[in-house]
């Protein structure tokens, strides 16, 4: 089907459902939560919602782990619910899309349930069975994400099955033919009903090297199977029958989270010749402040290697698309890790807006970055729910790390941060919910939180409003080339977006000290379109004095 390609002027805002808003006192965020939410997400001017993920589980990594993709999971609602959000959405002019969790099911999925009884039943090979080693361990050494070995054992089947994250999260097998025709099904499903694209989780894990080889021992023990199962021998072929099969009916928006993958590799997913997604979610920034621990580590990112991954993706991907984005569900506050707390974290968190949407692709917002929501203290580490933050905990103890330094780092990198409720204003649990909230409430809300940021003028949310209006307004948002401005500078990060008629040059400090900044002669006079300072001078010049944590936007034709 050839259509505009309407994701690329979007901009998507990502709602964590169990976290945005409890409709029925039970502590939980559901589908009518959300839908009494939709003015204020258009009054932001967002145009995609995703959602992550609804459907029937056990939630043993949140939804992550699917036991049916055809129902909802009650404690959000019912299916009609979900129809009723799809309509007043689209009412609202806001498309949604859905989490696609495809490379692994909850072990609780009936495939699953049946799959594990025997080697001879029409299940049995819907998920990856490998037989013991001689000695009966397990296949091979990868590790899981979130546990030890990769593989379970099964004494029924006298056989391991292969999972990448939790034991509850059993590896699809895609070399079945009958397991990729039931998918692109269920995928059909919702596309009939109306939704409008996928976020696909783990998309670049769905082949496996078929010999099932030994990671080399030095790779990290809980991302090692990515040596056999990242952007593995089929993934291009998979893909490209699911497009054939599924997106080539619809006009949707695809988006692929990779972890492990270069932008190399990027290109040939979203290369729209190939038929394959619209954009990936990449990593390369997300490792920058990674560790002994990987994630879970104390170290700050460099403003050099920002600059260099970031560019390196802007420019590698003009045949393809990029996506742009600060954080998830499973990263962090921004502002805590990119920009700063205290007094100057409401303009940070409107200078990394600015970097962000201006740069080439489509910015995804997660909720509550709008209000420039920091980390969250949890009083103790028992109240950490996430199923990664959890087996850390563990880890760390066992390897002697004291509890201080457990708490910085949880502090610093647990994805519980940014799964706290919502806070929507100052009374009883932040305005997310009458009951007790499934995850404690951020201290912080009485000073952060929607009702205040919509009466304040200054506010990180009307900022990121006026940042979305841009995008609609400039076309150099959209389709501009990318380049560097004075490109070797430690403190601030320059570049200009340049299109036939018309340039965008965007100046954005890290600095929490004031800096003095020059500029090539020939931006001098540009007209100031945006800046998170009320006092910049409204026409460029050579040399200027940037306040801590300046952002600016200057244009000229
Ligand atoms: O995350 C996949 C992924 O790459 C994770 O290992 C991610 O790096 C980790 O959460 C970072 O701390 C996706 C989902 O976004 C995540 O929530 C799920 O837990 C995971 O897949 C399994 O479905
Ligand atoms: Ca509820």
């Amino acid at each position: 089907m050839t259509s505009k390609a309407w994701w690329k002027e979007s901009v998507v805002y990502q709602i964590y459902p169990q976290s945005f808003q409890d409709s029925n006192g039970d502590g939980i965020g559901d589908l009518q939560g959300i839908i009494s939410r939709l003015p204020y997400l258009e009054k932001l001017g967002v145009d995609v919602l995703w959602l992550n993920p609804i459907y029937q589980s056990p939630l043993v990594d949140n939804g992550y782990d699917i036991a049916d993709y055809y129902q909802i999971n009650p404690q959000y609602g019912t299916l009609v619910d979900f129809q009723e959000l799809l309509q007043q959405a689209h009412e609202h002019h806001l498309k949604i899309i859905m989490d696609l969790v495809v490379n692994h099911t909850s072990d609780q999925h009936r495939w699953f349930q049946e799959s594990k009884k025997s080697r001879q039943n029409p299940y049995s090979d819907y998920y990856i069975w490998r037989d013991p080693q001689a000695d009966g361990s397990a296949p091979n050494n990868w590790g899981s994400t979130f546990t030890d070995s990769a593989w379970e054992y099964v004494p029924a089947r006298q056989q391991y099955y292969l999972h990448l994250f939790a034991k509850e999260q059993p590896d699809l097998n895609w070399e079945n033919p009958q397991v990729r025709q039931e998918i692109y099904q269920m995928m059909r499903y919702w596309f009939d009903l109306g939704i409008d694209g996928f976020r696909m989780d783990v998309i670049t894990l769905l082949s496996k090297k078929q010999d099932f080889p030994d990671a080399p021992a030095d790779l990290p023990r809980h991302k090692n199977y990515y040596y056999g199962s990242s952007n593995g021998p089929r993934e291009h072929e998979f893909l490209q029958e699911m497009y054939r099969e599924v997106f080539a009916y619809y006009d949707v928006l695809t988006v692929g989270e990779a972890a492990n993958t270069n932008s190399d590799q990027a290109l040939l997913y979203t290369d729209p010749q190939r038929h394959e997604l619209n954009m990936l979610f990449q990593f390369d920034h997300m490792h920058l402040d990674y560790g002994k621990y990987g994630k879970f580590s104390e170290v700050r990112f460099k403003l050099s290697d920002l600059r260099q991954v970031m560019t390196e993706w802007q420019q590698k991907l003009v045949q393809g698309w990029n996506s742009l984005y600060w954080s998830n569900h499973d990263q962090p506050r921004p502002t805590t890790r990119f920009g700063a707390e205290g007094k100057f974290r409401v303009v940070s968190a409107k200078m990394l807006g600015t970097l962000l949407h201006l740069m080439q692709g489509t910015p995804y917002i997660y909720q509550g970055e709008e209000l420039g929501l920091k980390n969250v203290p949890f009083v103790s580490l028992n109240a950490y729910q996430d199923i990664e933050t959890k087996q850390m905990i563990q880890e760390l103890r066992a390897v002697g790390e004291s509890e201080t330094k457990i708490k910085k780092i949880c502090y610093l990198k647990s994805r519980d941060n940014a799964r706290t409720p919502f806070p929507w204003n100052n009374s009883k649990n932040a305005g997310f919910s009458q009951g007790t909230p499934w995850i404690p409430v951020s201290p912080d809300y009485p000073q952060m939180n929607a009702q205040q940021a919509l009466a304040d003028p200054d506010s990180v949310f009307y900022y990121y409003q006026k940042l979305i209006a841009l995008r609609k307004k400039y076309s150099v948002v959209i389709d501009g080339r990318y380049e560097n401005i004075n490109s070797q500078d430690s403190e601030v990060y320059g570049f200009m977006r340049t299109n036939s008629q018309e340039q965008l040059i965007v100046i954005c400090s890290f600095s929490q000290d004031p800096v003095n900044y020059s500029l090539p002669a020939e931006f001098t006079g540009s007209k100031l379109l945006l800046a998170n300072y009320s006092s910049m001078p409204a026409s460029l010049e050579k040399q200027i004095e940037l306040p801590p944590y300046a952002a600016l936007v200057y244009y000229r034709k």
